[in-house]
């Protein structure tokens, strides 16, 4: 009993601080992606091939959660646009707080797309609103077509569901139509989109869903 009431204050106040993060995002134009997936599904890979594809003077920025390491800041840094380690330290979640605190010194009013890679989890991070505009929740075809049924909590709170590694479907049993027709069992006309990070197959499926999808969200091109 104890610890509903007390998961339900702390989920209470990250809503409050997310409904800020919200406003200041909506105040400066910023659009902001929560990317979540299980370790490894490849959360930095999607987002090392999208800084690729944007052009240089794109005002982007990243921020990458992990309980221990800061091993997705430094691969994501090579784009070249301003990105930020979150180490949690034992958290398997980011939430409102940790973004607030790690935007505190980038001035929003710089900044047009705020990229949020989660902590590699299927479960938690669903749980806390970041003030996004959108979740989107990967999915490798190495981790089994059921997973859309076993958690179905944040592919029914994604936009859109990335199916990753397709270039791996020749060699590991998994049935892309069985997932497809899973993610619409718990997430009736979820977009989906299938790509491999490795040979860039789907990419740009993927970034014409992204700028459609910020546009909607704050009106405007990227400048
Ligand atoms: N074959 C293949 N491997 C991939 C693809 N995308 C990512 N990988 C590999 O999968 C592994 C994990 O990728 P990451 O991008 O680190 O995954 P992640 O979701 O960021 O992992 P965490 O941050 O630890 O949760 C790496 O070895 C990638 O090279 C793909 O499309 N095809
Ligand atoms: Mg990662």
């Amino acid at each position: 009993m104890n610890r509903v009431v007390v998961e339900k204050k702390v989920l209470n106040e990250n809503q409050i601080l997310a409904e800020q993060l919200r406003e200041r995002y909506h105040e400066n134009g910023v659009f902001c992606l929560n990317l979540i997936s299980s370790p490894g599904s490849g959360k930095t890979s999607l987002l090392e091939r999208t800084l690729e594809r944007f052009p240089k003077d794109t005002k982007v920025a990243v921020l990458t959660g992990d309980i221990q390491t800061e091993n997705d800041a430094i691969r994501l840094a090579r784009a070249g646009f301003p990105t930020k380690q979150i180490t949690t330290g034992g958290t398997c979640h980011l939430d409102a707080r940790m973004i607030d605190k790690h935007l505190a010194d980038w001035p929003l009013e710089n900044l047009d797309i705020l990229l949020v890679e989660n902590v590699g989890n299927l479960v938690c991070p669903s749980s806390y609103d970041l003030g996004e505009h959108a979740k989107v929740v990967v999915l490798s075809v190495t981790e089994g077509e059921d997973k859309p049924l076993k958690y179905p909590s944040i592919f029914f709170k994604a936009e859109v569901a990335i199916i990753n590694k397709i270039d791996l479907l020749p060699y590991v049993p998994f049935d892309i139509a069985t997932a497809r027709e899973n993610i619409q069992k718990v997430h009736p006309g979820a977009e989906m989109i299938e790509v491999s990070c490795t040979t860039g197959e789907g990419l740009d499926r993927w970034m014409t869903w992204l700028e459609a999808r910020r546009e909607k969200a704050v009106g405007t091109t990227v400048r």
